[in-house]
């Protein structure tokens, strides 16, 4: 049985209206650690209210798979160029929402990326009383710079917003707690991912980026330098990895 043209069309409408195109346009890669660092991690006993029953604490300084994948290295494009809003690259996904959370008396996520002037969520987590002394990171090795902000949470579930208005490397510090440390990567564009346990990282573009070549950047904050690369971005998606080498870090 063969339908009129017209109810094709109506059909093809139909299918339009039910699955919108969207486009999912990323950029993508991984972070590997080559070579040994400088510092590694160590445990600590340290027994205090509100943190959970184990007193056993740990710095948080190096996420290291076993084939080298690099957490908690923030990787952003610089200066990205945007098309036009067109119904095609609208708005596809949610801009997912930044939070810092406070459990066991440590900062989840450890390593956090916002935009600059855009408000993101501190949380706390414990019955027990933090203060989140933000501070700005002048470079290793050297005494902290100037107090951003200091406040504190006294009750589990407390939540309050900042900010940071200029772009720049802060960290986040429980005087409470003399442990509990975050770092805070701001960047003047919403570009930007932090790479996970498999060093893998997700740059998830809301609207579409312009095809070309950027400038990309990656720090992890025991590594003084950032590197810097290239990626080529085609119809919104691109593809670069980045090796940070040991010992050069601190
Ligand atoms: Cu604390």
């Amino acid at each position: 049985m063969a339908f009129p043209p017209r109810v094709f069309g109506s059909i093809f409408l139909l299918l339009v209206f039910l699955f919108p195109v969207f486009v999912r346009a990323d950029v993508t890669g991984t972070v590997v650690l080559k070579g040994t660092p400088n510092s590694h991690d160590e445990s600590f006993y340290a027994r205090a209210n509100g943190c959970g029953e184990s007193p056993i604490r740990h710095t948080e300084n190096w996420k290291v798979g076993q084939k080298g994948e690099l957490a908690d290295v923030v990787v952003w494009i610089v200066d990205p160029k945007f098309e036009a809003p067109t119904a095609v690259n609208r708005p596809a996904l949610p801009v997912s929402e930044v939070a810092i959370k406070q459990i066991g008396c440590r900062y989840v996520p450890h390593v956090i990326a916002v935009q600059a002037g855009i408000p993101f969520k501190i949380i706390n987590g414990d019955a027990t009383l933090h203060n989140i002394r933000a501070k700005t990171f002048v470079g290793p090795n050297l005494p902290p710079g100037d107090d951003v902000f200091n406040f504190g949470q006294s009750y589990q579930g407390q939540t309050d917003e900042r900010q940071f208005d200029t772009p720049g490397i802060y960290s986040l510090q429980c005087d409470v707690h003399s442990w509990m440390q975050a770092w805070v990567r701001v960047v003047d564009n919403y570009c930007f991912a932090v790479s996970d346990e498999k060093g893998a990282f997700t740059i998830q573009q809301p609207v579409g980026i312009a095809d070309g070549d950027y400038k990309i950047e990656a720090w992890h904050p025991k590594f003084a330098a950032t590197l810097e690369q290239t990626v080529h971005v085609k119809n919104g998606v691109g593809v670069t990895n980045f090796v940070f080498e040991g010992p050069k870090s601190f």
